[in-house]
């Protein structure tokens, strides 16, 4: 399967869960303001909405919205989510929030016209779901518990984003988190493979 993505876009949360669940993949790079892809495909023909992630199937389907990939890479590879229970759902529950309410929260800060406001407005959003996350998270481990799942793999983004683009500091037991998911060889891997690292 083929990744489109863009160097530290929220497709990074679908390369570092190929990678970690040892899934074969492709990858093509997007230049999102040109709509072109690196092999000078016309971006809006693979995917018409325009923004990266997008999974080219093995079948040639193409599959759009992290939820949906990062869901159909741990399908796939019996990787990165309980296959039953209630630990199942908790892996959907939690990237559907990181997804709908910590994602989109950076919104202004990605925004160049956006007012000094709006953009004070998402930080303190931003933080307050943080306070939530590092409220569920243990000293050591997921943001699940001992096994890591697709929702580490996006939120390792989001926390990088918070750093890197929003000069936030994370609270200490996410902080610390972080760090650890920064230090595996399988994210190292995807920064390098991105131009990051
Ligand atoms: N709902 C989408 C949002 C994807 C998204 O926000 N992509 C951004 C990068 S993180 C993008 O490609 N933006 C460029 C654009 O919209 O033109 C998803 O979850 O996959």
């Amino acid at each position: 399967m083929k990744l489109y993505y863009a160097p530290g876009a929220c497709s990074l949360a679908d390369h570092i869960a190929l990678i970690e669940s040892a899934t074969t993949y492709e990858l093509e790079k997007v230049d999102l303001k040109e709509k072109k892809t690196e092999h000078g495909d016309d971006y809006a023909k693979i995917n018409p909405k325009g923004y990266v992630p997008a999974l080219q199937l093995d079948d040639g389907e193409i599959l759009t919205e992290n939820i949906a990939i990062l869901s159909f890479i741990a399908a796939h590879s019996g990787k990165l989510t309980p296959s039953d229970g209630i630990a199942h759902w908790r892996v959907l529950e939690t990237t559907a929030f990181i997804s709908t309410e910590v994602h989109k929260s950076f919104k202004p800060l990605f925004t160049p016209d956006s007012g000094a406001d709006d953009q004070a407005n998402a930080k303190k959003t931003l933080a307050k779901r943080f306070g939530y996350l590092e409220e569920r998270i243990g000293e050591q481990g997921f943001i699940l518990g001992e096994s890591m799942t697709i929702a580490d793999c996006y939120l390792f983004v989001m926390l990088k984003w918070a750093k890197e683009k929003g000069g936030m500091a994370l609270p200490s037991r996410l902080s610390a988190y972080y760090e650890r998911l920064a230090a595996r060889p399988g994210v190292t891997r995807a920064l390098n493979e991105e131009g990051l690292g």
